[in-house]
């Protein structure tokens, strides 16, 4: 095992899956990015550029699998032979899709969950990613960004209480570098940790720090609501300094955390539960009579702010729905729209070739009448 191998996350039980292929043509590679079609991957040289065999490309359906970030691969020159058996993989709920899963990235030992200290702030959501990240032989780390901004840390804290049990909490600014120490134990040759949060939250800026170099792009967040831009957006791999490998992945988008009333359900267990208790099905929580939410908000057992929140959530998933159907129809009538004009230039087209030829012809008599 050479030390670049090593530092890539190379280790015995790879080393012994990569043996039995028993092929000396193969070499193995570790994926950093998919790129179109392609993968940009390490070996113990450097970076190189590696594809699927074309038999795989063209039988698409019929292949169970196909690599993901992370992975390790045996290569024979620049075409993907083999995926060596995974471990550590983090997946999600497909988007739009709660009953499939879509595997993100392979080999992963730790999952930084990175949350903004800002107005991004929301413990409910960082219960969320971890139950994303602990379900399976991932470490969750709690990575709360931006600490220069806030005044309140123990407040903020002190909401956290629950989830502090199943990962540790650090608290840093990628920006004033304030904490970042803590961090390196995390990085011990070989290891891969996967940055998660949603956008803004500042994970290429927390891995910019830690590099030491601005590689990867950041990008200013919306100051009314601290939302970030989706900037980052592909999954890439980069090789730090201490021999390890830190994975940045583009903010989740709201709607594949919570996609639709099924997720908003979920996140808001509680309230959905309080809301069975009510007299009225259809119970609008306004002032209806027996309405268990109006009661709990009453007396402190629900906060008013989580109820807005949910009342938000559910409002902002009606306008998702609703703007989906405008953008549709509108590009219907764009098509129908531009059918037509096309249907229209074609037949002045023709009806100018046909002036054209006749003139031609006409020309033509002509030519031949003074001859
Ligand atoms: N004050 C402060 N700002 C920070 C800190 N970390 C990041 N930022 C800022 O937050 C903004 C968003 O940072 P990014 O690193 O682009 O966030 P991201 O999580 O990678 O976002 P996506 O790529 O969109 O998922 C940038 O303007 C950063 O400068 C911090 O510790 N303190
Ligand atoms: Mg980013
Ligand atoms: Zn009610």
């Amino acid at each position: 095992m050479t030390r670049n191998l090593l530092n890539l996350g190379w280790n015995e039980s790879l080393q012994q899956a990569f043996d039995s292929l028993g092929e000396a043509s193969l070499k193995p590679a570790r994926i950093a990015r998919e790129n179109r079609g392609e993968y940009v991957a390490f070996d113990e040289f450097g970076e190189l550029r590696i594809r699927l065999p074309g038999s795989y490309l063209a039988h698409k359906t019929r292949h169970q699998w196909y690599p993901i970030t992370g992975d390790w691969v045996a290569v024979e020159g620049e075409v993907i032979r083999e995926i060596l058996p995974r471990r550590g993989v983090f997946e999600r709920e497909a988007a739009g899709n709660q009953s499939k899963v879509q595997k993100i990235a392979a080999h992963i030992d730790y999952a930084f969950l990175v949350a903004g200290l800002d107005h991004d702030f929301n413990p409910k959501r960082i219960e969320r990613y971890l139950s994303l990240a602990s379900s399976s032989s991932i470490s969750p780390v709690i990575v709360l960004n931006k600490a220069d901004l806030c005044l309140n840390v123990e407040e903020q804290l002190a909401q956290l209480d629950s989830v502090a049990e199943t990962a540790p909490i650090h608290l840093v600014s990628a920006l004033t570098q304030e904490g970042l120490d803590a961090l390196s134990s995390y990085f011990q040759r070989g290891t891969t940790i996967a940055l998660l949060g949603s956008s803004g939250a500042g994970k290429s800026t927390l891995i910019n720090a830690l590099i030491g170099k601005d590689q990867l792009n950041a990008n200013a967040v919306r100051k009314s609501d601290s939302r970030g831009r989706h900037t980052t957006t592909w999954r890439e791999m980069v090789l730090m300094p201490q021999g390890s490998m830190i994975l940045d992945t583009p903010g989740m988008r709201e709607i594949q955390l919570l996609g639709d009333d099924e997720g908003v359900k979920k996140a808001f267990s509680d309230i959905d539960e309080l809301a069975k208790q009510c007299r009225f099905r259809n119970c609008s929580h306004t002032s209806e009579p027996d309405c268990s939410i109006i009661e709990a908000l009453e007396n402190g057992t629900l906060e008013s702010e989580r109820f807005h929140s949910y009342l938000k959530q559910k409002a902002e998933n009606r306008r998702k729905r609703n703007r989906k159907g405008i953008v549709d129809t509108d590009m219907a009538n764009v098509l129908k729209k531009r059918k037509r004009k096309l249907l229209k230039s074609i037949s002045v087209s023709k009806r100018k070739a046909e002036k054209q030829r006749r003139k031609l012809s006409r020309s033509v008599d002509g030519d031949f009448g003074y001859k």
